[in-house]
């Protein structure tokens, strides 16, 4: 506001209101408090992962606010709000619609394809961006919307690496494929399953189970008649777990083990109740490992000096996400949304986990697979 549009000396009720108003420093009225949302599973069986995606998010706009960013010429504070989906896509989409009400700036989320695939619609009508730090399901960004976006690798890659993996290293001639019945868990395992078939590899059993499920003894039996090489399992941390524990129990204990990024936690050995078949997994997640990455072992350091002992996979790739937004928000000059969306598609950012473009449907550019096994009982890079 202009000054020489400020009231001097009329002395109505409202007038002495706008004075008040107008006599406030200049400073204080240049500036304005921006709200990032991260939408993601902080309750439940993977609440574990959807925290550390969440400290990714708090520490990158603690590090945004310490650069004393000016957006549309107002100095620009960002707050977070951390909203919990549950893992669960009815209680996602109705987190999706409170943050289009509320109008929060732009979401990082959500963790999971099944959660991701329905909000993104409620995203996409309100013009709200978001981007997915986690949710790998290429159907994420299938419609092409311009606010959904994504910073990690997806399951095409992810299942088809596992299986050239099991095939071309590890010899593997005969698998049975388990899935959790999840957007995630069906899809990769889909992708694992044409790929391993393609390289003469025989699926000799397939099976499913659910993302609530902790007793896998029936269908470890059935499996164990058709005296597999190898188990694939599409799904999450919280049910591999106990499935390796079982699996040894029931002598499967030699059998070699395959799953995506979500099943690829630092807790995965926990989960299992610190069982030795953990040794026979190999994993993938869909970027560097946090050593590799450009800027990933000075941030891991500060992750874990502010965090410890929380970190799981996805923290690094919401710390980018969330600058993706902001460096939108600062090209374009606003953090309105409607202004600043179209310049998520043209960004060129130097992030932690890589340099981060977009192709016209919002994946990355050149996005990149990390295979990890467990040695005593730590997940440790393979390639
Ligand atoms: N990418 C693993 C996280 C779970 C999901 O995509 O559903």
């Amino acid at each position: 506001m202009q000054t020489s549009s400020r009231p001097t000396a009329v002395f109505t009720l409202t007038a002495a209101a706008m004075l008040v108003v107008n006599a406030w420093p200049a400073h204080a009225q240049d500036a304005q408090v921006v709200r990032i949302a991260h939408a993601g599973p902080i309750s439940g069986a993977i609440a574990h992962i959807g925290k550390d995606t969440e400290n990714g998010v708090r520490m990158a706009l603690d590090d945004l606010n310490a650069q004393g960013l000016v957006i549309g010429g107002k100095k620009t504070k960002f707050e977070l709000d951390a909203e919990d989906d549950a893992g669960d896509p009815r209680q996602a989409t109705a987190v999706a619609q409170k943050l289009c009400d509320s109008k929060v700036a732009g979401v990082v989320g959500h963790l999971q394809s099944g959660t991701t695939i329905p909000a993104s619609n409620i995203y996409n009508k309100c013009g709200l961006p978001h981007i997915t730090a986690a949710a790998t399901n290429p159907d994420v960004t299938k419609r092409g919307y311009n606010t959904t976006y994504r910073v990690i690798a997806n399951d095409n890659a992810l299942g088809a690496a596992l299986a050239t993996y099991a095939y071309d290293t590890l010899k593997i001639k005969t698998v049975a494929v388990i899935d959790d019945r999840t957007a995630y868990g069906q899809g990769l395992a889909d992708v694992f399953k044409a790929t391993a078939e393609q390289k003469g590899v025989k699926v000799v059993a397939t099976d499913y189970t659910n993302d609530k499920a902790t007793d896998f003894t029936a269908i470890l039996t059935r499996i164990k008649s058709q005296k597999p090489d190898a188990i694939f399992y599409g799904g999450l941390d919280a049910q591999a777990g106990p499935m390796l524990r079982q699996m040894e129990q029931l002598g499967l204990g030699n059998l070699k083990y395959f799953g995506g990024d979500a099943l690829c936690t630092e807790k995965l050995a926990e989960l299992s109740s610190q069982s030795a078949n953990i040794k026979n997994v190999t994993c993938a997640t869909g970027g560097a490992s946090v050593q590799k990455m450009q800027g990933g072992a000075e941030w891991k350091k500060r992750y874990d000096a502010r965090f410890p002992g929380q970190f799981q996979v996805y923290s690094p790739y919401a710390y980018d996400a969330t600058f993706v937004l902001v460096d939108a928000m600062k090209r374009a000059d606003s953090v309105n949304p409607k202004v600043y969306v179209p310049f998520i598609s043209k960004t060129h950012l130097k992030g932690v986990t890589a340099n981060i473009a977009f192709t016209p449907k919002g994946e990355l550019t050149t996005p990149a697979i990390t295979l990890y096994t467990f040695k005593n009982k730590v997940r440790t890079e393979l390639n």
